[in-house]
C-alpha cells in the first residue's frame, strides 16, 4: 500500500472520533513490505491516541520494521495518555509517515525524537486534507485559547424562548441526553448573566436518571450583572464568574486555567457574541420540529446588514446530522 492510500485510510478513521479539547487523528499501520496491518483511530480526550490504537493487539514482532502513517505528528509528550513517540520507538517501528505537525506547544516534538531514535520519518504526505480536517482546532491551539463549541436548542424557527421567556424544553428527552453526554466531555460550560437570571441553569452533566454524570465540566457565566445568591449553578462551588463582555479574555483566562474545550449554552447574546469575535469553532444546533412564531431568537445581532454578508457554516465531516428522537442535530463548522 502506498503512503498516499494509506493516509487516505489514516484520514477516513479520523472522522470516526469526536473533536474538542483534542484533534481528530487516524493512524494506518503497515508492515514491512508495505502490507496492512492495522487501523486506529483517537475516539477524543481522555482515550488512547490514534497510534496506540493501531497497534493495539498485535504482535510484538509483526510490528517490528514496520510503518505508521497518521495524519498528525505522533506526540512528544505524556499528556492524559502517554507520549506516541517513545511508544513508537519502543514498538521498533522503522517509518512514521504523517501529514502534520503537531501546533499544541506541550505535544510537539515528536518528530524530532523519532529522528533521533533512529526512525525514519517522512513529513507532508496529504497535508491539505488533513489540515482542512482540524483547521478550527489548529487555529485555537495557536491562539492559545480553548476549543469552542456552541450549542443552541431551537424551535424550527429558530427560537430559544417563548414570547413569555418560557424555554423549558424545547428539545426531545434524546436530545437532552445526547446534550448531557457532551457536558460530561468538555471542560467548561459558560452561559452569559442574563441566561442565568431567566433560566437558573444547572450547567450540570446529568445521566438520564438525573444522577451526575462522573465528570463535571467547570460551569462559567460571562457578564457584569450579579449572580443571585440562590442561583443553582453556585451549587457545589466548582463556578467562576468572568466580569466582562468580552468573549476573547474570557477564552484567555479559561484557556490559562486548564479548559481546552469550552462549551457555550446561551443564550443568545452571548452566542452572538461569540461568532462576532470568530471564536466558534463548532456550532451544534438541535432543532425541535415546534414552532412559536415569536419569543427570542437563536442567535442575537451580529451586525449583519445584506444577504451578501451571511456567515457560512460547513457540514462538519465527523459529524453533521444525526437525528435524536424527534430532533435533528446539526454540527456545523464556520467558514472562512
Ligand atoms: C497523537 N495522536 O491520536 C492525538 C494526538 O492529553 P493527551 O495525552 O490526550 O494529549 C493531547 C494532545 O496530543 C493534543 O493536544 C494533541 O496535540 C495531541 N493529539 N497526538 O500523537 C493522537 N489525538
Ligand atoms: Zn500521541
Amino acid at each position: 500500500m502506498t503512503y498516499e492510500a494509506a493516509m487516505r485510510l489514516a484520514l477516513e478513521q479520523a472522522v470516526k472520533g469526536v473533536r474538542g479539547a483534542n484533534p481528530l487523528v487516524g493512524a494506518v499501520l503497515l508492515d514491512s513490505s508495505g502490507g496492512l496491518l492495522g487501523v486506529g483511530h483517537h475516539e477524543g480526550a481522555g482515550t488512547p491516541h490514534a497510534e496506540a490504537a493501531a497497534l493495539a493487539g498485535l504482535p510484538p514482532e509483526r510490528i517490528r520494521g514496520g510503518t505508521m502513517v497518521v495524519s498528525l505528528e505522533p506526540c512528544g509528550h505524556v499528556g492524559r495518555m502517554p507520549a506516541c513517540s517513545q511508544s513508537l520507538i519502543e514498538a521498533g517501528i522503522a517509518t512514521v509517515v504523517y501529514a502534520v505537525a503537531d501546533p499544541a506547544p506541550l505535544a510537539r516534538g515528536g518528530a524530532a525524537q523519532l529522528r533521533a531514535a533512529g526512525v525514519t520519518v517522512v513529513e507532508g504526505v496529504s497535508a491539505g486534507p488533513a489540515a482542512e480536517l482540524n483547521r478550527r482546532w489548529f487555529a485555537a491551539v495557536q491562539a492559545q485559547r480553548p476549543y469552542t463549541s456552541v450549542h443552541i436548542a431551537q424551535t424550527l424557527d429558530g427560537r430559544i424562548a417563548a414570547a413569555d421567556g418560557s424555554s423549558q424544553w424545547i428539545s426531545s428527552p434524546e436530545s437532552l441526553v445526547a446534550n448531557h453526554a457532551l457536558r460530561a466531555r468538555v471542560d467548561a460550560m459558560l452561559v452569559g448573566t442574563g441566561t442565568v437570571i431567566a433560566d437558573d441553569p444547572r450547567l450540570t452533566a446529568r445521566r438520564p436518571d438525573g444522577s451526575l454524570a462522573a465528570k463535571q465540566p467547570r460551569r462559567v457565566v460571562l457578564g457584569l450583572r450579579e449572580v443571585p445568591e440562590q442561583a443553582a449553578l453556585r451549587g457545589d462551588g466548582n463556578w467562576v464568574q468572568i466580569r466582562s463582555h468580552d468573549p476573547e479574555a474570557a477564552g484567555r483566562i479559561l484557556k490559562a486555567e486548564g479548559v481546552d474545550h469550552l462549551m457555550v449554552e446561551g443564550g443568545a447574546k452571548v452566542t452572538a457574541a461569540f461568532l462576532r469575535a470568530d471564536l466558534v469553532d463548532e456550532l451544534i444546533v438541535s432543532i425541535a420540529p415546534t414552532v412559536l412564531g415569536a419569543g427570542t431568537s437563536s442567535i442575537g445581532d451580529l451586525g449583519i446588514e445584506t444577504l451578501g454578508a451571511a456567515r457560512h457554516f460547513a457540514w462538519d465531516p465527523a459529524a453533521a446530522v444525526r437525528r435524536d428522537g424527534d430532533d435533528l442535530t446539526l454540527s456545523l463548522i464556520p467558514q472562512p
